[in-house]
């Protein structure tokens, strides 16, 4: 399986293909998908885009009655915004001395390195397409796999751990899954909550923008997801990669990993009972989960847990000094519209990024055409799992 993103954040669409996705799975864009471009849109300290868009795909191929037929799937989502960038997104040549050039690079984000590689002296060239409006994309996708891998009984959550050093002191709970929904910081603890809120509403007066800590999180996996043989297959290998090549990553641990880096092997690593078999996890079980779900680059069978570092918004209302590249005078960087935290956002679209990287790793396991047979084929792996 694979997919292509393509679009600019004020042009008229972002397309997408994906490819390889197994046949027979009930696919609604209204229900399975739809929901998720929402709930990406949303999260305190998003910025103004947010109002005008209102996120929702369109299939262009490979589903058909409410099912995928196995054929490519394209999908498409209209910027509602691009009405308002009709001319400075004008795609003929002609009337560049109408468009204002955008020439102070912003610190932190793709402008001046962008526009080194690519010979580009208006940023707007390069910011169009770095924005992380291409997230919409990759929520797509990742609806779409959440959809096959609720299918398998697998379920996934996410929400945020720490907001501008603002940390949650209440453990994430299954049951408590309407609780991060109802969150505007999809965190658990309402105190953490209420303080994330004010310093938001600071960092915004204040013309600067903040980042945090999420953890995105997926039970019922079978074992043996992933590889130990080959160095390219390790699972936590192609999360990390999946994650890091998103818009605002800096970092990326699976489990506590920085913390567990200061801690004997006796407290970190997980130990094996066999014990009656229990639907998810057959024999063989474990206590703890200092793993965090991963062992030698697959999935043990205990909960998946990745946490993901994102950097604060690098677009600031009170912008950094930097360089005009024309003129190569001392500019203020360039204001464009933006949030001033994009945090809680993030936990949506890393629950989608995951989401992807795991159903490839299922289809690389049992890979079928269709959903039936996978389902056959899991049935069979789980009956050798629990004789094992
Ligand atoms: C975003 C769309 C963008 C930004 C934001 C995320 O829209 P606009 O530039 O029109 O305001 O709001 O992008 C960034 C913060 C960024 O750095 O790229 C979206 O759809 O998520």
């Amino acid at each position: 399986m694979r997919y292509l993103t393509a679009g600019e954040s004020h042009g008229p669409q972002l397309t997408t293909i994906l490819e390889g996705f197994p046949s027979q799975v009930p696919l609604s864009a209204a229900e399975d998908i739809n929901p998720w471009l929402e709930k990406r849109q949303q999260g305190y300290g998003r910025g103004r885009r947010m109002q005008i868009e209102k996120d929702a795909v369109e299939f262009l191929s490979g589903v058909r009655a409410g099912r995928t037929t196995g054929a490519p799937i394209t999908l498409q989502i209209i910027n509602k915004d691009h009405q308002n960038w009709l001319e400075i997104m004008d795609v003929t040549a002609g009337n560049e001395p109408r468009k204002k050039a955008l020439t102070a690079a912003r610190p932190g984000h793709a402008d001046l390195v962008g526009g080194i590689k690519y010979r580009h002296k208006d940023l707007r060239d390069v910011l169009e397409r770095a924005s992380a409006r291409e997230t919409a994309s990759r929520v797509a996708v990742g609806a779409i796999a959440l959809k096959f891998l609720s299918e398998l009984g697998v379920r996934g959550a996410n929400y945020v751990d720490r907001l501008a050093g603002i940390a949650s002191a209440v453990p994430f709970d299954w049951d408590k899954l309407e609780e991060i929904e109802v969150s505007p910081v999809r965190c658990l603890d309402k105190n953490a909550a209420e303080q994330m809120i004010a310093r938001i509403d600071q960092a915004k007066t204040d013309g600067d923008t903040l980042g945090g800590i999420l953890e995105v999180r997926f039970r019922n996996l079978v074992p043996g997801l992933g590889s130990y043989t080959h160095w390219d297959r390790k699972l936590d290998g192609r999360i990390a990669h999946a994650i890091m090549a998103t818009q605002a990553v800096k970092g990326v641990e699976i489990g506590r990993a920085f913390a567990n880096a200061d801690l004997p092997g006796s407290s970190v690593h997980d130990a094996v009972y066999y014990r009656d078999s229990v639907p998810t996890q057959g024999h063989y079980q474990r206590d703890t989960n200092g793993a965090g779900g991963l062992e030698a680059g697959m999935t043990n069978g205990e909960d998946l847990i990745v946490r993901v570092a994102l950097k604060p918004i690098a677009t600031l209302m009170k912008p950094l000094p930097t360089v005009d590249v024309v003129t190569h005078q001392a500019a203020d960087a360039a204001r464009e519209r933006s949030d001033t935290t994009a945090v809680p956002a993030a936990g949506v679209i890393f629950q989608c990024v995951i989401a992807t990287v795991l159903t490839e790793a299922y289809l690389e396991k049992f890979g079928a055409d269709t959903l039936p047979e996978i389902k056959e084929r899991i049935l069979e792996y789980q009956r050798f799992v629990e004789q094992y």
